[in-house]
């Protein structure tokens, strides 16, 4: 099953405030130009009812609550997170595995719980909503299917505050009359794509030659778009082992305390570690690094961000900084140097927010 939190940053301020429940809540990204300039990140269903979305301008946003008495206000990351921990805690323990996709959302298996009774998952997911009401005030949309992507896609048809639950036999039947981008995958442009082949639909899609998806999309995405039409997905609930940090270390020919040495030595080092975040999706807020001298005492020296990054580039111009300060401030001469990131969060949580949406939105 997938369980979606209903308008997650919005409801949150409804939890911490809930005198503004029954107004239109409008949470911004301000981009500090100008008093109004930014997007909107999510909005509660009665400033959707209006016509507001994420991802659209706030001045545009206030325009359309105009003559109604609406709250904006700017995204608060922290508190999200942390009211996503206590989410997550409640709801993994209804999972035999669990994936976290998202600030909001989670992947559950309950294969082995519900002995694949969907009648069975009905009611655990019936458990999850009253949980999750009753210890944190919260609502969320839940689907149950027998894959990833039907729970996912189920999840999205009642909200908010819903239920859907899709057995294998019901698979086509639910999805052939759905709008094709309703399929994990089907962006505005792959839309526009499909509809120019006259496929409408996500029955559409499924008739559609194999060959020819593979011909127009590639190969990777034609036999996804294939199977996907198919409702058929083999991906795994994936349980993560949180990773908190990562570190790298090398041993210095000679001990020194040279700048522009101990970057070239540690330039390998930044390269491995970005290499696995990028492989892991997740971003760093702190970078540090670690000096240890010939008396194998170890020193370190880091610094946070004031947004997550998984830039290669960010991380090689702090690391050199701080081995600037720190040889200027000690002295010291290093035998042995490393490199640590930590304050790791995966890239959905972190980014979409700041990048991918006004990205979208100045395209
Ligand atoms: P979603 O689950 O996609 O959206 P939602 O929870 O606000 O609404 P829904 O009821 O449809 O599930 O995203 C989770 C959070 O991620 C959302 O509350 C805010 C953030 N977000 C953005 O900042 N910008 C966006 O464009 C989207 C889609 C989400
Ligand atoms: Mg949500």
């Amino acid at each position: 099953m997938l369980v979606d939190l209903d308008y997650f940053f919005a409801q949150c301020e409804e939890k911490r405030n809930s005198s503004i429940k029954d107004k239109p809540v409008v949470v911004c990204v301000y981009s500090g130009r100008t008093e109004e300039s930014g997007v909107v990140s999510t909005a509660n269903y009665i400033a959707r009812s209006y016509g507001v979305k994420s991802g659209m301008p706030i001045y545009q946003a206030k325009k359309k609550l105009e003559n109604v008495e609406a709250i904006f206000l700017p995204v608060d990351h922290d508190y999200y997170e942390e009211v996503s921990g206590e989410v997550m805690r409640v709801v993994r323990q209804f999972a035999d595995l669990f994936e976290q996709v998202g600030i909001d959302e989670a992947f559950l298996d309950v294969t082995v719980r519900t002995n694949g009774r969907f009648q069975a998952a009905r009611e655990l997911a019936e458990r999850i909503r009253n949980e999750l009401r009753a210890q944190l005030g919260l609502t969320c949309s839940i689907g149950v299917g027998p894959n990833k992507l039907v729970a996912k896609v189920a999840a999205d048809q009642n909200k908010p505050d819903g239920l859907t639950v899709i057995e294998d036999e019901k698979v086509e039947h639910f999805f052939s009359p759905l709008n094709v981008e309703r399929l994990v995958g089907v962006g505005t442009k792959t839309r526009e794509k499909m509809h120019s082949m006259g496929i409408m639909t996500v029955g559409d899609l499924a008739r559609c030659d194999a060959q020819k998806l593979m011909e127009t999309f590639g190969k990777t995405l034609g036999i996804y778009f294939h199977n996907a039409a198919q409702g058929v997905d083999n991906e795994p609930v994936k349980e993560r082992t949180e990773i908190e940090s990562l570190s790298r270390i090398v041993t210095l020919k000679q001990d020194s305390r040279d700048t522009d040495f101990m970057m070239e030595k540690t330039e390998q080092l930044c390269t491995e570690l970005h290499a696995a975040i990028v492989d892991q999706k997740v971003s760093f807020k702190t970078i540090g690094i670690i000096v240890i001298l010939n008396d194998m005492s170890i020193h370190s020296k880091s610094r946070t961000l004031e947004n997550p990054t998984n830039s290669l580039q960010t991380m090689k111009e702090n690391v050199r900084d701080l081995f600037k300060q720190f040889f200027d401030e000690t002295g010291l001469e290093a035998r042995r140097v490393g490199v640590k990131i930590s304050n790791l969060s995966h890239e959905r949580e972190s980014q979409k927010p700041l990048t991918s949406f006004i990205q979208r939105n100045t395209d």
